[in-house]
């Protein structure tokens, strides 16, 4: 009967994903104090419609953990009535969602064209990648790295001026289809890149003596189907056998510790760790990518949003890994070098005890590959717009988190291994 029921549901949301409207919609802060609150949130959950923000899934949610959701224009007057009756500390985070997501597009910049202060669609993010390769061919190459479920090369691109034996630093962004600012991160990094080579000492050096493989967008088909369908994506957009539901979560797709913890096994949640490690062409093509270059790449940082994090291993399990002090002591400088740009507070530590452990990550399976410095930046904001950040502040953020991006690179330059 449960089972029934879960179905039914997970029917009813992916209907529901088709609809391009969010008026009414509301996003809701709790803070559950104890398993019995935690109950309250799993059997809401289990009734209506909730699309977990922070965590990403019903699943993950413990007692004091700061937990963002969202729910229906229908069922939000329900929801907002069941939480004070039940006593549950809320607070309205997004009151109307619509009005948010509109909010998102306040650039000043007018332009149809690419643009480092507008979140760019897919098409536009291609025509980009190809430019900025052909304007700077001495520091920009492209290269394709396979293609994604439907079709879409994976481009990759490789910034450094070339000398022999250089080693790496490979940074992706876009794994999770809704998080927009991360491939807005991507393109503002190789935009500093060629902007500043030549000019900046500190950019020079680095790209004199690394490579940095960026990679715009991981997860395509889902970030294309954030820009036509639904703004509140997460996963893949590959089918699943014997499930009307579609996706796999790509950060739970990773060999590491793969679907023990903080994943589903369900292909209608929005954390299913797919159908075996790598089953995404997407994370196949990632992780193949850094098998092959396994001997030069020295770094790995990956760029989600939002909660305003640096982790760093593990999620999968709550051990500590045998590199802790050293990459707690990066974390921390890297998170003052972000803080002294605009006074952005980061939270930082190894991802199990700094949000939840949750195993198939990609930053865990780099270090267990040997890239001991493996990141995790979870961007701006902290809730307020969540992943509608307004594109006013693609800049700041960009910015910011340059600062944390060039201390890491610097201290792996002088720490090379
Ligand atoms: O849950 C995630 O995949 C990341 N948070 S997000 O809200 N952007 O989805 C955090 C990833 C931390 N690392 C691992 N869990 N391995
Ligand atoms: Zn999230
Ligand atoms: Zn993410």
């Amino acid at each position: 009967m449960w089972a029934l029921l879960v179905l039914i549901g997970a029917a009813a949301a992916s209907a529901h994903l088709q609809d391009s409207t969010f008026d009414g919609q509301k996003v809701f802060r709790v803070i559950p104090q104890n398993d019995e609150q935690v109950e309250i949130i799993n059997s809401l959950a289990s009734n209506i419609q909730v699309d977990f923000w922070q965590p990403d899934s019903v699943t993950l949610v413990r007692p004091k953990m700061q937990v963002d959701f969202r729910v229906e224009a229908s069922e939000a007057f329900e929801v907002e009535d069941l939480l004070k009756q039940s006593g549950l500390e809320y607070r309205v985070l997004i009151a109307d969602l619509q009005a948010a997501l509109d909010a998102q597009f306040d650039s000043r910049a007018r332009t149809a064209a690419h643009s480092y202060e507008k979140y760019n669609d897919w098409e536009t993010i291609v025509a980009w990648t190809a430019d900025i390769a052909a304007q700077n061919p001495d520091l920009v190459s492209r290269s394709v790295i396979g293609e994604t479920y439907e079709g879409r090369p994976i481009y990759l691109l490789k910034v450094g001026k070339s000398s022999p034996n250089k080693k790496a630093i490979f940074i992706d962004c876009g794994f999770h289809a809704r998080e927009w600012i991360s491939p807005a991160f991507c393109q503002w990094f190789v935009k500093e890149a060629v902007e500043t080579y030549g000019k900046d000492t500190a950019t020079t050096t680095l790209l004199d003596k690394l490579d940095f493989y960026v990679l715009p967008v991981v997860n395509i088909d889902g970030y294309v189907y954030t820009w036509t369908t639904n703004r509140m994506w997460r996963k893949t957009r590959s089918k699943n056998a014997g499930s009307i539901c579609i996706g796999t979560d790509p950060n739970r797709n990773f060999n590491a510790g793969w679907c023990t913890i903080g994943a589903s096994k369900n292909p209608c949640d929005s954390t299913y760790c797919g159908s075996a490690p790598e089953s995404e062409k997407e994370t196949k093509a990632l992780a193949d990518f850094i098998r092959e270059h396994l001997s030069t790449i020295k770094a790995y940082l990956t760029i989600h949003s939002y909660s305003q994090l640096l982790l760093f291993p593990y999620s999968y399990t709550y051990k500590l890994p045998s590199d802790y002090q050293e990459l707690n002591t990066i974390a921390r400088a890297a998170s003052e070098q972000l803080r002294s740009l605009h006074n952005t507070k980061y939270t930082y530590g190894p991802g199990a005890e700094t949000i939840y452990a949750a195993a198939g990550g990609s930053d865990d399976w780099a270090y267990d590959q040997g890239i001991k410095y493996s990141f995790t930046f979870e961007l701006r904001d902290t809730g307020r717009y969540g992943f509608l950040l307004p594109e006013s502040q693609i800049k700041p953020t960009c910015e910011e988190t340059l600062l944390a991006v060039k201390y890491i690179a610097n201290y792996v330059l002088n720490h090379l291994y």
